[in-house]
């Protein structure tokens, strides 16, 4: 999971405040010191690359760890004018501002997974960096699921009052959660975070059986509203289970999208009923589930392309899009099939 820091990044001093805190992150994950120099320098590079290009407002760059450590992640997020050929603006000595484009080329070689998504509505770009260099994912079995997600605070919180994990099995089976504690700051936070704590106990008991765990657990709390879905890749399932308003959809390869179905209610308080329900996996298909610090109108086909890109990169889209702005945001992607070409 990812819990993260957001940085507007505006002028240059927005570069040097990027370096700053992409260094906290990577101390607190505790990577190397070689490590944290890497994630510094793509930090730099990224935050050059929005005071350079994204006009006129500048971008964001959000910066988040692994909850266990161990890597670094970071999304460049801008409005445009978008990147007319990614391919070369990947490539070092190619840049359109007329200044050494040494950036993208660095993200490239200093990371060990990065993936974009360009169109004239701006630039995603995405990367992760590994302690020791290893690349985790690059391990996983061709056909288990991708994923990725965000998780940014309201504005003027340092406290995310919503969370989310993923864990995986040994079979290839991934159990993801989603809490969103009732408002924001401390003590939605703590209803998050008790959310967490039961699903860390159990990640695949079944997701019936965790919402009940958690409104036992949650009871001293605010509440929160909670999803919990779990994918059986070899089976071809997908069980769902909801309470309370986290928007959970199902989009196959050809576009199409159902909403997954929660009951209304709050985990830790009134809930009248928990439920669960099964649906195919698609072969080729995402699973987004997010918060309600996002709109619920995005439809992912007017971004031609972005299905096939990396989750992260779909994540960071969504939340440039959609976020209210006035809430913690949390967005989480999985893909059934690898990111690619
Ligand atoms: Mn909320």
């Amino acid at each position: 999971m990812r819990s993260d820091v957001l940085i507007p990044v505006t002028d240059t001093s927005s570069i040097g405040e990027a370096r700053r805190a992409v260094l906290r992150v990577a101390e607190a994950a505790k990577l190397s010191e070689t490590d944290a120099g890497r994630a510094a320098i793509v930090a730099s590079e990224l935050a050059t690359n929005l005071v350079r290009h994204a006009k006129p407002a500048g971008g964001l760059l959000l910066i988040g760890a692994d909850a266990g450590g161990g890597a670094v992640e970071m999304t460049s997020i801008d409005t445009g004018p978008g990147m007319g050929d990614v391919a070369r603006c990947f490539q070092d000595g190619y840049s359109t501002a007329g200044t050494p484009g040494n950036g993208l080329g660095a993200v490239r070689r200093m990371s060990e997974e990065h993936d974009i998504f360009s169109a004239s509505s701006g630039t995603v770009l995405w990367c992760r960096i590994v302690a020791g260099g290893a690349s985790r994912t690059a391990a996983l079995p061709s056909r288990a699921p991708r994923s990725s997600g965000l998780s940014v605070p309201a504005p003027n919180e340092t406290l995310c009052g919503d969370a989310w994990r993923l864990t995986r099995a040994e079979d290839g089976r991934v159990s993801l959660m989603i809490a969103d504690g009732l408002g924001h700051g401390p003590l939605a936070a703590d209803a998050a975070v008790a959310a967490c704590q039961a699903f860390d106990a159990a990640p695949f008991a079944s997701p019936g059986a965790l919402l009940e765990a958690m409104q036992a657990a949650l009871s001293g709390t605010r509440g929160a509203a909670v999803a919990v879905a779990q994918v059986d890749p070899a089976a071809g399932k997908l069980t769902y289970a909801g309470v309370g308003n986290i928007a959970g959809t199902l989009i196959a390869a050809d576009g199409s999208s159902r909403g997954l179905f929660s009951h209304n209610g709050t985990i830790g308080h009134l809930v009248r009923k928990i439920q669960m329900f099964d649906y195919p996996w698609p072969p080729d298909g995402l699973l987004v589930l997010h918060s309600d610090g996002l709109q619920t109108r995005w439809v992912l086909s007017k971004y031609p392309g972005l299905a096939r890109r990396h989750p992260a990169v779909i994540a960071g889209v969504l939340f440039r899009d959609f976020k209210r702005g006035r809430d913690d945001s949390t967005v989480v992607v999985m893909a059934s099939a690898p990111s690619g070409p």
